[in-house]
Protein backbone atom coordinates (compact mmCIF):
# COMPACT_ATOMS: atom_id res chain seq x y z
CA UNK A 1 0.00 0.00 0.00
CA UNK A 2 1.28 3.33 -0.99
CA UNK A 3 2.05 6.18 1.57
CA UNK A 4 -0.91 8.42 0.11
CA UNK A 5 -3.39 5.53 0.53
CA UNK A 6 -2.11 4.48 3.73
CA UNK A 7 -2.73 7.99 4.97
CA UNK A 8 -6.07 7.44 3.45
CA UNK A 9 -6.72 4.38 5.65
CA UNK A 10 -5.85 5.74 8.85
CA UNK A 11 -7.70 8.95 8.29
CA UNK A 12 -10.76 7.13 7.29
CA UNK A 13 -10.39 4.73 10.28
CA UNK A 14 -10.30 7.84 12.42
CA UNK A 15 -13.24 9.44 11.20
CA UNK A 16 -15.23 6.12 11.15
CA UNK A 17 -14.44 5.44 14.76
CA UNK A 18 -15.79 9.53 15.69
CA UNK A 19 -18.84 8.96 13.16
CA UNK A 20 -19.79 5.31 14.01
CA UNK A 21 -21.07 5.93 17.65
CA UNK A 22 -22.55 9.40 16.27
CA UNK A 23 -26.49 8.93 17.46
CA UNK A 24 -27.24 9.07 13.25
CA UNK A 25 -25.74 5.34 13.36
CA UNK A 26 -26.71 3.88 9.69
CA UNK A 27 -26.54 7.49 7.90
CA UNK A 28 -23.12 8.37 9.79
CA UNK A 29 -21.51 4.82 9.00
CA UNK A 30 -22.48 4.87 5.37
CA UNK A 31 -19.88 8.37 5.74
CA UNK A 32 -16.78 6.69 6.95
CA UNK A 33 -14.89 4.42 5.80
CA UNK A 34 -16.03 0.98 6.39
CA UNK A 35 -14.07 -0.55 8.98
CA UNK A 36 -11.75 -3.55 8.92
CA UNK A 37 -10.35 -5.96 11.51
CA UNK A 38 -7.01 -7.11 13.02
CA UNK A 39 -6.25 -9.51 10.46
CA UNK A 40 -2.70 -10.22 11.88
CA UNK A 41 -4.43 -10.37 15.42
CA UNK A 42 -6.93 -12.73 14.18
CA UNK A 43 -4.31 -15.09 12.21
CA UNK A 44 -2.32 -14.85 15.73
CA UNK A 45 -5.16 -16.33 17.54
CA UNK A 46 -5.77 -19.00 14.84
CA UNK A 47 -2.23 -19.85 16.00
CA UNK A 48 -2.84 -19.95 19.23
CA UNK A 49 -5.82 -21.88 19.89
CA UNK A 50 -4.17 -24.74 17.28
CA UNK A 51 -2.24 -25.37 20.65
CA UNK A 52 -4.47 -27.04 22.37
CA UNK A 53 -5.02 -30.68 21.24
CA UNK A 54 -1.93 -30.08 19.31
CA UNK A 55 -0.74 -33.49 17.50
CA UNK A 56 2.62 -34.68 15.77
CA UNK A 57 1.17 -34.43 12.52
CA UNK A 58 0.59 -30.71 12.73
CA UNK A 59 -2.79 -30.51 13.11
CA UNK A 60 -5.14 -30.93 15.65
CA UNK A 61 -7.41 -34.10 18.18
CA UNK A 62 -9.45 -31.55 19.89
CA UNK A 63 -12.19 -33.95 20.66
CA UNK A 64 -15.68 -32.77 21.86
CA UNK A 65 -15.49 -33.27 26.12
CA UNK A 66 -11.78 -33.45 26.08
CA UNK A 67 -9.22 -31.67 28.12
CA UNK A 68 -7.86 -30.26 25.32
CA UNK A 69 -11.56 -28.73 24.52
CA UNK A 70 -12.03 -27.36 27.58
CA UNK A 71 -8.89 -25.78 27.81
CA UNK A 72 -9.14 -24.55 24.53
CA UNK A 73 -12.44 -23.07 25.67
CA UNK A 74 -11.09 -21.25 28.56
CA UNK A 75 -8.33 -19.95 26.08
CA UNK A 76 -11.84 -18.32 23.85
CA UNK A 77 -13.31 -17.30 26.98
CA UNK A 78 -10.39 -15.32 27.35
CA UNK A 79 -10.63 -13.80 24.18
CA UNK A 80 -14.40 -12.67 24.35
CA UNK A 81 -13.50 -11.09 27.66
CA UNK A 82 -10.44 -8.95 26.46
CA UNK A 83 -13.30 -8.60 23.25
CA UNK A 84 -15.49 -6.55 26.10
CA UNK A 85 -18.07 -9.51 25.75
CA UNK A 86 -19.93 -10.86 28.08
CA UNK A 87 -19.29 -14.56 27.84
CA UNK A 88 -21.82 -17.41 29.63
CA UNK A 89 -21.92 -21.41 28.81
CA UNK A 90 -25.61 -22.12 27.96
CA UNK A 91 -27.93 -25.16 29.33
CA UNK A 92 -26.50 -26.68 26.63
CA UNK A 93 -22.83 -26.40 27.13
CA UNK A 94 -22.36 -23.54 24.48
CA UNK A 95 -20.46 -20.30 24.94
CA UNK A 96 -22.69 -17.40 24.07
CA UNK A 97 -21.00 -13.63 24.55
CA UNK A 98 -23.21 -11.07 24.46
CA UNK A 99 -22.90 -7.89 22.91
CA UNK A 100 -25.63 -5.02 23.96
CA UNK A 101 -27.43 -3.36 20.92
CA UNK A 102 -28.37 0.67 20.44
CA UNK A 103 -32.42 -1.07 20.44
CA UNK A 104 -32.94 -3.96 22.98
CA UNK A 105 -35.70 -4.84 21.56
CA UNK A 106 -34.67 -6.18 18.60
CA UNK A 107 -33.86 -9.96 18.55
CA UNK A 108 -29.98 -10.69 18.38
CA UNK A 109 -27.93 -11.45 15.24
CA UNK A 110 -25.72 -14.43 16.05
CA UNK A 111 -22.75 -15.38 14.19
CA UNK A 112 -19.86 -17.71 15.33
CA UNK A 113 -18.99 -21.67 14.62
CA UNK A 114 -17.20 -24.36 17.10
CA UNK A 115 -13.50 -25.14 17.98
CA UNK A 116 -14.07 -28.84 18.61
CA UNK A 117 -12.24 -31.31 15.70
CA UNK A 118 -12.52 -34.37 14.26
CA UNK A 119 -9.51 -36.93 15.39
CA UNK A 120 -6.08 -35.90 13.30
CA UNK A 121 -8.32 -32.52 12.20
CA UNK A 122 -6.67 -29.28 11.25
CA UNK A 123 -6.20 -26.17 12.44
CA UNK A 124 -9.48 -24.21 10.70
CA UNK A 125 -12.51 -26.13 10.39
CA UNK A 126 -14.84 -24.41 12.67
CA UNK A 127 -11.50 -22.44 14.26
CA UNK A 128 -11.63 -20.05 11.30
CA UNK A 129 -15.39 -18.65 12.21
CA UNK A 130 -15.20 -18.62 15.72
CA UNK A 131 -11.44 -16.84 15.55
CA UNK A 132 -13.12 -14.42 13.28
CA UNK A 133 -16.63 -13.43 15.14
CA UNK A 134 -14.63 -12.91 18.22
CA UNK A 135 -12.38 -10.31 16.16
CA UNK A 136 -15.73 -8.92 14.35
CA UNK A 137 -17.17 -8.37 18.10
CA UNK A 138 -13.52 -7.18 19.03
CA UNK A 139 -13.17 -4.34 15.82
CA UNK A 140 -16.76 -2.99 16.61
CA UNK A 141 -15.85 -2.19 20.13
CA UNK A 142 -12.53 -0.57 19.01
CA UNK A 143 -14.23 1.66 16.60
CA UNK A 144 -17.23 1.96 18.72
CA UNK A 145 -19.56 0.88 16.30
CA UNK A 146 -22.87 0.05 18.43
CA UNK A 147 -25.40 -1.82 16.19
CA UNK A 148 -29.06 -1.82 16.14
CA UNK A 149 -29.42 -5.54 17.16
CA UNK A 150 -27.73 -7.21 20.13
CA UNK A 151 -25.06 -9.60 19.48
CA UNK A 152 -24.47 -12.84 20.53
CA UNK A 153 -21.31 -14.59 19.16
CA UNK A 154 -21.39 -18.18 19.55
CA UNK A 155 -19.09 -21.12 20.08
CA UNK A 156 -21.09 -24.35 19.44
CA UNK A 157 -20.30 -27.52 21.73
CA UNK A 158 -19.64 -30.74 19.94
CA UNK A 159 -20.28 -29.37 16.08
CA UNK A 160 -18.27 -32.94 14.95
CA UNK A 161 -20.20 -35.45 16.55
CA UNK A 162 -23.25 -33.87 15.22
CA UNK A 163 -24.19 -30.13 15.98
CA UNK A 164 -25.20 -31.00 19.82
CA UNK A 165 -24.28 -27.97 20.35
CA UNK A 166 -26.36 -25.98 17.95
CA UNK A 167 -29.25 -28.63 18.26
CA UNK A 168 -30.18 -28.28 21.57
CA UNK A 169 -30.90 -24.43 20.87
CA UNK A 170 -32.43 -25.25 17.66
CA UNK A 171 -34.73 -28.14 19.84
CA UNK A 172 -33.63 -30.85 17.34
CA UNK A 173 -31.98 -32.96 20.19
CA UNK A 174 -33.45 -36.14 21.30
CA UNK A 175 -33.14 -37.13 25.32
CA UNK A 176 -31.82 -40.35 23.79
CA UNK A 177 -28.85 -38.71 22.11
CA UNK A 178 -27.87 -37.39 25.72
CA UNK A 179 -26.64 -41.35 26.08
CA UNK A 180 -24.96 -40.79 22.94
CA UNK A 181 -21.01 -41.89 23.11
CA UNK A 182 -18.89 -39.57 21.90
CA UNK A 183 -15.55 -39.83 20.76
CA UNK A 184 -14.06 -38.70 24.03
CA UNK A 185 -15.68 -41.75 25.66
CA UNK A 186 -17.76 -39.76 27.61
CA UNK A 187 -21.70 -39.83 27.51
CA UNK A 188 -23.18 -36.61 25.48
CA UNK A 189 -24.89 -35.36 28.37
CA UNK A 190 -21.68 -36.38 31.16
CA UNK A 191 -19.97 -33.96 27.76
CA UNK A 192 -22.35 -31.41 28.71
CA UNK A 193 -22.13 -31.24 31.99
CA UNK A 194 -18.18 -31.54 31.84
CA UNK A 195 -18.27 -28.44 29.64
CA UNK A 196 -20.24 -26.25 32.30
CA UNK A 197 -23.71 -27.08 31.28
CA UNK A 198 -26.84 -28.79 32.63
CA UNK A 199 -28.57 -31.49 30.37
CA UNK A 200 -31.19 -31.88 32.71
CA UNK A 201 -32.01 -27.96 32.00
CA UNK A 202 -31.67 -28.06 28.40
CA UNK A 203 -35.18 -26.20 27.65
CA UNK A 204 -32.93 -23.12 29.25
CA UNK A 205 -30.89 -23.15 25.93
CA UNK A 206 -33.68 -23.73 23.44
CA UNK A 207 -34.66 -20.94 21.23
CA UNK A 208 -37.68 -20.72 19.20
CA UNK A 209 -38.37 -19.15 15.71
CA UNK A 210 -38.64 -15.93 15.72
CA UNK A 211 -35.85 -15.13 18.61
CA UNK A 212 -33.36 -14.83 16.59
CA UNK A 213 -33.05 -11.57 14.05
CA UNK A 214 -30.50 -13.51 11.77
CA UNK A 215 -27.10 -15.86 12.18
CA UNK A 216 -24.33 -15.83 10.17
CA UNK A 217 -21.22 -18.29 9.91
CA UNK A 218 -17.44 -17.83 8.02
CA UNK A 219 -16.09 -21.76 7.29
CA UNK A 220 -13.69 -22.98 5.31
CA UNK A 221 -14.98 -24.77 2.09
CA UNK A 222 -13.74 -27.91 2.90
CA UNK A 223 -13.27 -28.65 -0.64
CA UNK A 224 -11.40 -27.45 -3.76
CA UNK A 225 -13.64 -25.41 -5.64
CA UNK A 226 -12.85 -21.95 -4.67
CA UNK A 227 -9.48 -22.74 -4.57
CA UNK A 228 -9.94 -24.20 -8.19
CA UNK A 229 -12.31 -21.70 -9.49
CA UNK A 230 -9.40 -18.44 -8.18
CA UNK A 231 -12.82 -17.45 -6.18
CA UNK A 232 -12.06 -15.00 -2.82
CA UNK A 233 -15.50 -16.10 -1.09
CA UNK A 234 -18.03 -19.02 -1.67
CA UNK A 235 -21.64 -17.88 -0.94
CA UNK A 236 -23.49 -21.34 0.72
CA UNK A 237 -26.88 -21.59 -1.04
CA UNK A 238 -27.62 -24.98 1.20
CA UNK A 239 -26.23 -27.17 3.47
CA UNK A 240 -26.60 -30.80 3.06
CA UNK A 241 -28.96 -33.01 5.14
CA UNK A 242 -27.07 -35.90 7.05
CA UNK A 243 -28.13 -39.08 8.77
CA UNK A 244 -25.95 -41.32 10.09
CA UNK A 245 -26.20 -44.83 11.95
CA UNK A 246 -24.38 -47.15 14.30
CA UNK A 247 -24.92 -50.74 12.20
CA UNK A 248 -24.52 -54.30 13.63
CA UNK A 249 -23.97 -57.40 12.13
CA UNK A 250 -24.34 -60.48 13.86
CA UNK A 251 -23.01 -63.77 12.65
CA UNK A 252 -21.42 -66.61 14.93
CA UNK A 253 -18.04 -66.64 16.49
CA UNK A 254 -15.88 -69.93 16.10
CA UNK A 255 -12.69 -71.85 15.66
CA UNK A 256 -10.92 -70.25 11.84
CA UNK A 257 -9.26 -73.94 12.07
CA UNK A 258 -11.98 -76.52 12.52
CA UNK A 259 -15.10 -74.66 10.87
CA UNK A 260 -15.33 -75.44 7.04
CA UNK A 261 -15.48 -72.13 4.62
CA UNK A 262 -18.90 -73.16 3.76
CA UNK A 263 -20.99 -73.79 7.46
CA UNK A 264 -19.69 -70.40 8.49
CA UNK A 265 -21.58 -67.20 9.52
CA UNK A 266 -18.94 -64.75 9.39
CA UNK A 267 -20.37 -61.10 10.19
CA UNK A 268 -17.07 -59.22 9.13
CA UNK A 269 -17.17 -61.10 5.46
CA UNK A 270 -21.45 -59.59 5.78
CA UNK A 271 -19.88 -56.05 6.21
CA UNK A 272 -17.29 -56.58 3.83
CA UNK A 273 -19.93 -57.11 1.04
CA UNK A 274 -21.91 -54.14 2.85
CA UNK A 275 -19.39 -51.75 2.05
CA UNK A 276 -19.31 -52.20 -1.46
CA UNK A 277 -23.20 -52.46 -1.43
CA UNK A 278 -22.91 -48.79 0.10
CA UNK A 279 -20.15 -47.24 -2.35
CA UNK A 280 -22.50 -49.48 -5.42
CA UNK A 281 -25.95 -47.79 -4.54
CA UNK A 282 -24.57 -44.19 -3.51
CA UNK A 283 -23.39 -44.21 -7.03
CA UNK A 284 -25.82 -45.84 -8.87
CA UNK A 285 -28.11 -42.65 -9.35
CA UNK A 286 -26.95 -39.38 -10.77
CA UNK A 287 -26.16 -36.08 -8.15
CA UNK A 288 -23.88 -35.15 -5.34
CA UNK A 289 -25.21 -37.42 -2.65
CA UNK A 290 -22.34 -39.02 -1.03
CA UNK A 291 -22.73 -42.50 1.69
CA UNK A 292 -19.27 -43.57 4.01
CA UNK A 293 -18.85 -46.29 6.41
CA UNK A 294 -16.04 -44.09 8.48
CA UNK A 295 -16.09 -46.78 11.25
CA UNK A 296 -15.75 -50.60 11.56
CA UNK A 297 -15.03 -52.96 14.24
CA UNK A 298 -14.81 -56.94 14.55
CA UNK A 299 -15.23 -59.14 17.65
CA UNK A 300 -13.75 -60.34 19.25
CA UNK A 301 -11.18 -59.37 16.98
CA UNK A 302 -8.65 -62.25 17.09
CA UNK A 303 -7.20 -63.55 13.97
CA UNK A 304 -7.93 -67.50 14.99
CA UNK A 305 -11.89 -66.54 15.61
CA UNK A 306 -14.34 -65.83 13.17
CA UNK A 307 -15.98 -62.41 13.60
CA UNK A 308 -19.40 -63.58 15.59
CA UNK A 309 -20.11 -59.72 15.48
CA UNK A 310 -19.03 -56.47 13.28
CA UNK A 311 -20.29 -52.95 14.64
CA UNK A 312 -19.82 -50.45 12.02
CA UNK A 313 -21.58 -46.45 10.54
CA UNK A 314 -23.18 -45.75 7.87
CA UNK A 315 -23.15 -42.11 6.75
CA UNK A 316 -25.39 -40.47 4.01
CA UNK A 317 -25.80 -36.71 2.83
CA UNK A 318 -27.80 -34.91 0.17
CA UNK A 319 -29.40 -31.22 -0.39
CA UNK A 320 -32.20 -33.37 -0.74
CA UNK A 321 -33.45 -35.15 2.36
CA UNK A 322 -36.03 -37.71 0.40
CA UNK A 323 -32.98 -38.93 -1.64
CA UNK A 324 -31.26 -39.51 1.71
CA UNK A 325 -34.39 -41.53 2.65
CA UNK A 326 -34.34 -43.67 -0.73
CA UNK A 327 -30.69 -44.64 -0.71
CA UNK A 328 -31.09 -45.77 3.31
CA UNK A 329 -34.00 -47.96 1.78
CA UNK A 330 -32.05 -49.89 -1.01
CA UNK A 331 -29.18 -50.39 1.37
CA UNK A 332 -31.26 -51.97 4.18
CA UNK A 333 -32.55 -54.01 1.36
CA UNK A 334 -29.15 -54.68 0.17
CA UNK A 335 -28.03 -55.46 3.77
CA UNK A 336 -31.05 -57.83 4.54
CA UNK A 337 -30.31 -59.83 1.24
CA UNK A 338 -26.93 -60.50 2.08
CA UNK A 339 -27.47 -61.77 5.95
CA UNK A 340 -29.87 -63.98 4.01
CA UNK A 341 -26.79 -65.39 1.99
CA UNK A 342 -24.02 -66.04 4.85
CA UNK A 343 -26.30 -66.54 7.83
CA UNK A 344 -26.14 -62.91 9.40
CA UNK A 345 -28.25 -60.12 10.72
CA UNK A 346 -28.07 -56.68 10.21
CA UNK A 347 -29.42 -54.25 12.37
CA UNK A 348 -29.41 -49.96 12.25
CA UNK A 349 -29.95 -47.50 14.76
CA UNK A 350 -29.92 -43.79 14.20
CA UNK A 351 -27.21 -42.38 15.85
CA UNK A 352 -28.58 -38.36 14.46
CA UNK A 353 -29.64 -36.46 11.65
CA UNK A 354 -28.93 -32.67 10.58
CA UNK A 355 -31.99 -32.02 8.38
CA UNK A 356 -30.85 -29.98 4.93
CA UNK A 357 -30.70 -26.18 5.22
CA UNK A 358 -31.08 -23.62 2.59
CA UNK A 359 -29.60 -20.56 3.38
CA UNK A 360 -31.94 -17.23 3.49
CA UNK A 361 -31.66 -15.58 -0.13
CA UNK A 362 -31.93 -12.08 1.18
CA UNK A 363 -28.72 -13.17 3.23
CA UNK A 364 -27.06 -14.57 0.29
CA UNK A 365 -27.21 -10.84 -1.41
CA UNK A 366 -26.24 -8.99 2.01
CA UNK A 367 -23.00 -11.32 1.30
CA UNK A 368 -22.66 -10.70 -1.95
CA UNK A 369 -22.83 -7.08 -1.48
CA UNK A 370 -20.14 -7.08 1.75
CA UNK A 371 -17.95 -8.68 -0.56
CA UNK A 372 -18.31 -6.77 -3.72
CA UNK A 373 -17.38 -3.99 -1.23
CA UNK A 374 -14.64 -5.50 -0.66
CA UNK A 375 -13.57 -5.87 -3.94
CA UNK A 376 -13.69 -9.68 -3.46
CA UNK A 377 -15.20 -12.48 -6.05
CA UNK A 378 -17.42 -14.69 -5.19
CA UNK A 379 -19.26 -17.71 -6.19
CA UNK A 380 -22.98 -19.18 -5.44
CA UNK A 381 -22.19 -22.53 -3.90
CA UNK A 382 -23.52 -25.73 -1.89
CA UNK A 383 -22.05 -27.24 1.23
CA UNK A 384 -20.96 -31.08 1.18
CA UNK A 385 -20.02 -30.61 5.03
CA UNK A 386 -22.40 -30.18 7.90
CA UNK A 387 -22.27 -27.21 9.94
CA UNK A 388 -24.44 -25.49 12.65
CA UNK A 389 -25.65 -23.17 10.53
CA UNK A 390 -28.02 -25.55 9.48
CA UNK A 391 -29.41 -25.83 13.20
CA UNK A 392 -29.68 -21.99 13.54
CA UNK A 393 -31.53 -22.00 9.93
CA UNK A 394 -35.11 -23.25 11.70
CA UNK A 395 -34.68 -20.05 14.46
CA UNK A 396 -34.04 -17.25 11.38
CA UNK A 397 -32.18 -16.18 8.67
CA UNK A 398 -28.90 -17.48 8.19
CA UNK A 399 -26.05 -17.19 5.78
CA UNK A 400 -22.70 -18.61 5.64
CA UNK A 401 -19.21 -17.50 4.15
CA UNK A 402 -16.67 -19.75 2.86
CA UNK A 403 -12.88 -19.11 2.30
CA UNK A 404 -10.69 -21.55 0.24
CA UNK A 405 -9.07 -24.34 1.61
CA UNK A 406 -6.19 -25.20 -0.22
CA UNK A 407 -6.01 -28.09 -1.78
CA UNK A 408 -9.62 -28.97 -0.41
CA UNK A 409 -8.39 -31.06 1.86
CA UNK A 410 -10.39 -31.11 5.45
CA UNK A 411 -10.54 -33.21 8.52
CA UNK A 412 -6.97 -33.78 8.43
CA UNK A 413 -3.45 -32.28 9.50
CA UNK A 414 -3.31 -31.23 5.59
CA UNK A 415 -6.10 -28.69 6.24
CA UNK A 416 -4.84 -25.22 5.42
CA UNK A 417 -6.12 -21.83 4.24
CA UNK A 418 -3.93 -18.59 3.53
CA UNK A 419 -3.98 -15.94 6.38
CA UNK A 420 -5.31 -13.23 3.22
CA UNK A 421 -8.12 -15.74 2.41
CA UNK A 422 -8.92 -15.98 6.45
CA UNK A 423 -8.89 -11.89 6.81
CA UNK A 424 -11.34 -11.39 3.87
CA UNK A 425 -13.85 -13.89 5.26
CA UNK A 426 -13.90 -12.09 8.61
CA UNK A 427 -14.04 -8.77 6.44
CA UNK A 428 -17.09 -10.17 4.60
CA UNK A 429 -18.40 -11.45 8.03
CA UNK A 430 -17.89 -8.16 9.22
CA UNK A 431 -19.90 -6.04 6.63
CA UNK A 432 -22.32 -8.67 6.18
CA UNK A 433 -23.39 -7.99 10.15
CA UNK A 434 -23.75 -4.34 9.61
CA UNK A 435 -25.42 -4.62 6.45
CA UNK A 436 -27.79 -7.52 8.14
CA UNK A 437 -27.54 -5.14 11.37
CA UNK A 438 -29.07 -2.05 9.34
CA UNK A 439 -31.71 -4.53 6.81
CA UNK A 440 -35.40 -3.14 6.76
CA UNK A 441 -36.64 -6.68 7.62
CA UNK A 442 -34.30 -7.72 10.29
O1 LIG B 1 -18.91 -33.68 9.12
C1 LIG B 1 -19.06 -32.53 8.70
O2 LIG B 1 -19.51 -32.34 7.59
C2 LIG B 1 -18.69 -31.34 9.54
O3 LIG B 1 -17.35 -31.03 9.29
N1 LIG B 1 -18.94 -31.59 10.92
MN1 LIG C 1 -16.89 -27.38 10.83
MN1 LIG D 1 -15.74 -30.72 10.50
Amino acid sequence: MNRRRFGATVAGGLLSSRLASHPLGRAARLLAAPPRVDGARLNRHLVELSRFGANPQGGVTRLAYSDADRQAREYVLGLMRDAKLTPSIDAAGNIIAARAGRDPARKPILFGSHIDSVPEGGNYDGDVGSMAAIEVAQTLGEQAITTRHPLHITIWQNEEGGLYGSRAVSGQLTADELQNVSRSGKTVGDGITFLGGDPQRLAQARRVKGDIAGYLELHIEQGGTLERDHVDIGIVEGIVGIKQWEVTVTGFANHAGTTPMDQRHDALLAAARFVEAVNRVVMSVPGRQVGTVGRIQAFPGAPNVIPGQVVCTLELRDLDASKVDSLYNRIAAEATQIGTENGTAFAFRMLHENVPAPSDPRVRSLIADAARELGLTTKVMPSGAGHDAQALATLGPMGMIFVPSIGGISHSPKEFSQPNDIVNGANVLLATLLRLDDAAWS
